[in-house]
């Protein structure tokens, strides 16, 4: 019954088709049809991608790593209770005390890495303070930021980046909307006297004058958040602060310095980020599976772990990379299938 009901639609339109080419006729019907699945709603896709994860998982963890093209990591902006992000711990403790990792910079910093999302899964308005925005990054401590904390986040589409020294927290509002669905190279550069800057695709974005001073996590600080103070996190809003909003989306070849490498345009990145004298980490994500996350810096000294969400590591891992892109979709096109077929 179905069947013959399929094939006399296909048939229509076939002859549909058949007959809007061979005499020209405009087909108000045919145009408006295609057009629709074309450009879903937003709105409708957003409300989609709740409800078919599974089909995201699929299309991550199926795809095979390509040693040529690396891998990127994938976060989903849901999850909470500490998982569906990247923690790297600041500080090693052992018999001889606690001592800072080299990604626990303290002055001059440059932060730089790929990043490729979506309007529709990122949908955090203006706002006027990088915690309440989907977090990319997150070195924050819970209240005043002490010694010095920050973050990277995503508000009405535009990246903002926020540093806090004690009670002073001064935020940068980007211009540039970078949630197109397409790569992006971001770098933040923070210099000890306060400035910084944001470079989206090597072209400077914005720029403000910041608090001045160490910004490193304090050793031997007490905490109330034992488990996420102590933590540069990747994807998430590190203490799952009610109400937060998590980055859904691509990041690639984190490389974190403790200079400030650009100071004017500079040309976008064609290959993955060097190691140099002055890079303190470096997380390329081509490791392709697994929870384990490596630095690339000489020693690997400031390593982390992916804490996947519910369905496993493997829906983490994307070979959708800045320098390879693969067919692996971002969420709009991976649904269109379903939009037809209602
Ligand atoms: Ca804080
Ligand atoms: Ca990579």
């Amino acid at each position: 019954m179905h069947s013959y009901r399929l094939i006399g639609i296909v048939i229509l339109i076939g002859v549909l088709i058949g007959c809007s080419a061979s005499n020209a006729i405009p087909s108000p019907t045919l145009a408006q049809g295609p057009a629709d699945t074309i450009t879903p709603d937003l709105t409708t896709t957003s409300s989609l991608v709740q409800t078919v994860p599974s089909s995201l998982a699929t299309t991550s963890a199926t795809a095979t790593p390509s040693t040529a093209g690396g891998s990127s990591i994938r976060f989903f902006g849901s999850s909470t209770n500490d998982l569906d992000r990247i923690k790297i711990p600041l500080v090693t403790i052992n018999s001889s005390g606690i001592s800072s990792r080299p990604v626990n910079v303290d002055r001059d910093l440059t932060l730089e890495f790929w990043m490729k999302a979506n309007a529709a899964d990122n949908m955090a308005p203006a706002c006027e303070g990088w915690y309440y925005g989907n977090i990319i990054i997150d070195r924050d401590i819970f209240g005043n930021g002490d010694y010095g904390d920050y973050g990277i986040a995503i508000c009405d589409g535009k990246l903002v980046v926020g540093f806090s020294v004690g009670n002073d927290d001064r935020l940068l509002k980007g211009n540039r909307t970078v949630t197109d669905g397409v790569w992006h190279h971001i770098a933040v550069t923070r210099a000890n006297s306060g400035q910084v800057r944001l470079f989206v695709d090597g072209q400077l974005d914005a720029q403000i004058n910041g608090p001045s001073g160490r910004i490193d996590y304090r050793l031997n600080r007490p905490t109330s958040y034992p488990n996420s103070d102590p933590y540069l996190v990747f994807g998430a809003e590190k203490h799952d602060y009610p109400g937060s909003r998590y980055y859904n989306g691509l990041l690639d070849d984190v490389r974190i310095s403790n200079i400030v490498r650009y100071t004017g345009d500079f040309a976008r990145p064609t290959a993955p980020h060097p190691v140099d004298a002055n890079t303190v980490a470096l997380y390329r994500f081509d490791e392709g599976s697994g929870t384990a996350i490596g630095d690339s810096t000489p020693g690997n000294q400031s390593p982390g772990v992916l804490q996947p969400r519910t369905g496993g590591a493997a829906q983490h891992w994307s070979t959708d990379t800045p320098f390879a892109s693969s067919s692996a979709p971002l969420t709009p096109r991976a649904f269109l299938p379903m939009i037809i077929r209602s």
